[in-house]
């Protein structure tokens, strides 16, 4: 099958970035994606777009790592302070002693596009531009009937944020990630490894606050970090979804 990643990203001069979004689809899809994506940077809630972004390339079906989607549980929290608590008890539960240290750096990365890569036991920031960060992209769901992608055609940030963490959590030098949305009217944020799934915390954050970011947490060389660092912006990535 011939596919196509297409990617969109939106802004305009009063608000910045507005939108932004990819999918990796068959060539006969490619128009109808194409249409979908431009109307999403169209109706953003954040405002009228004066700059859109498509972007189309081919992929050769080789070059491309299918992964089953990683398990999901839910764990329900009443607030931030709990919910900060219970990413803390996963971050034990890997054997990291630093989770307090952790969690404190995480709101470096609520100023960034992309996300921090925290060395795990030196704490050390390893991305290469700080403001920008690591942004894992070339991904997307399939299943098998290929119902996902018009499953989700506005914005979901449950399914696309169980893509992103398994390709993430699938590289061998990736410890676990910690996600909050920088969402404002979306509280819910997550842990994920390949030790324990995808751990969705209900409220992370107060409702209101677009403070969100990503830290992924590395453990590993000077090679094995540009290994983790191409393979997250440039390798291709299916997600199977049951
Ligand atoms: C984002 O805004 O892109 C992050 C979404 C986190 C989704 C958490 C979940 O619902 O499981
Ligand atoms: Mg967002």
């Amino acid at each position: 099958m011939n596919r196509y990643s297409i990617k969109m990203r939106a802004s305009n001069k009063e608000e910045g970035h507005i939108s932004g979004a990819e999918r990796i689809v068959p060539e006969e899809e490619l128009e109808q994606y194409c249409a979908r994506l431009l109307s999403r940077a169209l109706r953003h809630s954040k405002g009228k777009p004066d700059f859109i972004n498509l972007k189309i390339e081919a992929v050769e079906e080789e070059e491309i790592f299918h992964l089953s989607a990683l398990p999901v549980t839910t764990v329900e929290t009443s607030g931030p302070e709990e919910g900060m608590d219970v990413v803390l008890a996963y971050l034990r539960r890997l054997g990291l002693q630093r989770g307090e240290e952790i969690l404190a750096l995480w709101k470096q990365s609520f100023s960034m596009r992309g996300a921090m890569l925290l060395d795990t036991d030196t704490l050390l920031r390893l991305e290469p531009d700080r403001e920008r960060g690591i942004r894992a992209t070339y991904m997307d769901m399939e299943t098998a009937d290929g119902a996902g992608r018009s499953a989700c055609e506005g914005k979901n940030h449950f399914h696309e944020a169980l893509v992103l963490a398994t390709k993430v959590v699938s590289h061998p030098n990736i410890v676990a990630e910690l996600c909050i949305s920088d969402d404002p009217d979306y509280v819910t944020g997550y842990i994920a490894s390949r030790e324990f799934g995808y751990v969705r915390v209900t409220r992370l954050k107060e409702m209101g606050s677009s403070n969100g970011g990503r830290i992924f947490l590395f453990r590993g060389d000077e090679e094995a970090r540009e290994d983790c660092i191409r393979y997250l912006q440039q390798q291709k990535v299916l997600v199977h979804m049951e």
